[in-house]
């Protein structure tokens, strides 16, 4: 099939979700066109069936802001007819399912009847989307959708309470490819960054203040306290400051690396202990598996998506938001306990198999068909 896949090119979630979707649907066979205003990251090579199509949007004095949805629909029209484009497949609903609506409207017109599928991710619902600015467009767009998916049950049935949607909703849920990482587990370089005696504490997010980075911070200041340990932080946004500062205050600087923005993200979990992922709101949390596949329990915050991916007791622990006494007091009883932590270990690396690539992708594969039905 020829698919196009329009995202955003950056380090969120649901650009990495599109780009390796389109990664394996191209190993299986389709031929897949990446739609966006850059090149998406986690997109390395080029590969014949696989395509990058950049959205250009021309600057015009006129215009206090540029019509980036005018670009990418006009493109999406162009690319439909010049690629015989079959389907396509928008990850997050703002602006891209509205965009990708009218380029079908366009096409209609032209006696081209393209299927629409609709990822929803998260943010585009929860925060974003739901803003009273944009959310008849958002309602609009995902009830004109072909077929539309949340990554969580909890996204779905959130979808439902905010927006007056009369559209089925399918769950395929975030996945990870298991064999890329099992290789990455074989060398971890833990001692480059810690001592024999040292627990690895990590935190990976892109440090938007959803992500509640400083509970990582805080949390991670009252395990200090009980034993050796480093924190590694990983990715960066708008609250890096304010936690560079608060390991100042809390006189744990010297245990603390921040990393930024890398590609280095499975290595760094290789060698981690724990995860904090103490978020406000997640839909899914692919930080979470991310961290899971490479063996590494998590500790997360209870809301959104996440109880259908951090199993508490058994590939880490939920608490509520914002409760770092809790999260420190699992993460102390769990890392001090090195039979029990072991265990967590296996468990989180089983229960992430269940989000394998070769079981999540052909769920995307079946939605195509019904969306083509
Ligand atoms: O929150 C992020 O890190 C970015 C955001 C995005 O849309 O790019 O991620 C959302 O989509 C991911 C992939 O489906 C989910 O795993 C994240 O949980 C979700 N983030 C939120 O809901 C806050």
């Amino acid at each position: 099939m020829k698919i196009a896949i329009v995202c955003y090119p950056t380090y969120g979630g649901s650009g990495v979700v599109a780009t390796e979707l389109g990664i394996s649907l191209a190993d299986r066979g389709h031929e897949v066109h990446f739609v966006s205003y850059k090149q998406p990251v986690r997109l390395q090579s080029l590969a014949g069936n696989i395509h990058f199509h950049e959205v250009h949007v021309p600057r015009y004095p006129l215009f206090h802001f540029q019509p980036y949805e005018l670009a990418l629909s006009s493109l999406l029209v162009e690319m439909v007819k010049l690629h015989q484009i079959e389907l396509l497949h928008v990850h997050y609903a703002i602006p891209h399912a509205y965009a990708a609506y009218m380029a079908k409207q366009m096409l209609a017109e032209n006696g081209i009847d393209i299927p629409l599928v609709t990822t929803l991710h998260g943010s585009d619902i929860t925060l974003v989307g739901n803003h009273p600015f944009y959310k008849p467009a958002v309602t609009f767009s995902i009830n004109n959708s072909d077929v539309v998916t949340a990554v969580s049950k909890d996204l779905r049935s959130d979808t439902f309470n905010f927006f007056d949607v009369h559209k089925e909703i399918h769950v395929v849920p975030n996945f990870i490819n298991v064999a890329r990482f099992d290789n990455i587990r074989v060398n971890c370089e833990r001692a480059a960054v810690a001592t024999s005696d040292e627990v690895i504490v990590t935190h990976v997010s892109n440090f938007r203040p959803v992500k509640r980075v400083l509970d990582a911070v805080e949390t991670f200041a009252r395990i200090r306290a009980k034993m050796p340990a480093k924190l590694l932080m990983v990715g960066d946004g708008p609250d890096r400051m304010a936690a560079e500062s608060r390991c100042h205050e809390l006189a744990i600087w010297d245990d603390v690396i921040f990393y930024g923005k890398t590609n280095e993200v499975s290595k760094i979990l290789c060698f981690s202990d724990l995860m904090l992922l103490p978020s406000q709101t997640e839909s899914f949390g692919l930080a979470a598996l991310e961290a899971m596949v490479a063996a590494t329990p998590v500790i997360s915050s209870n809301t959104g998506g996440l109880s259908e991916v951090n199993m508490h007791g058994e590939t880490g622990y939920l608490t509520d938001v914002g409760d770092v006494d809790a999260m420190a007091s699992y993460a102390i009883s769990l890392l001090s306990d090195k039979e029990k932590l072991t265990q967590f270990k296996q468990q989180a690396y089983a229960y992430a198999c269940r989000f394998d690539e070769h079981q999540i992708v052909p769920l995307y594969e079946e939605m195509y068909k019904k969306a083509l039905g």
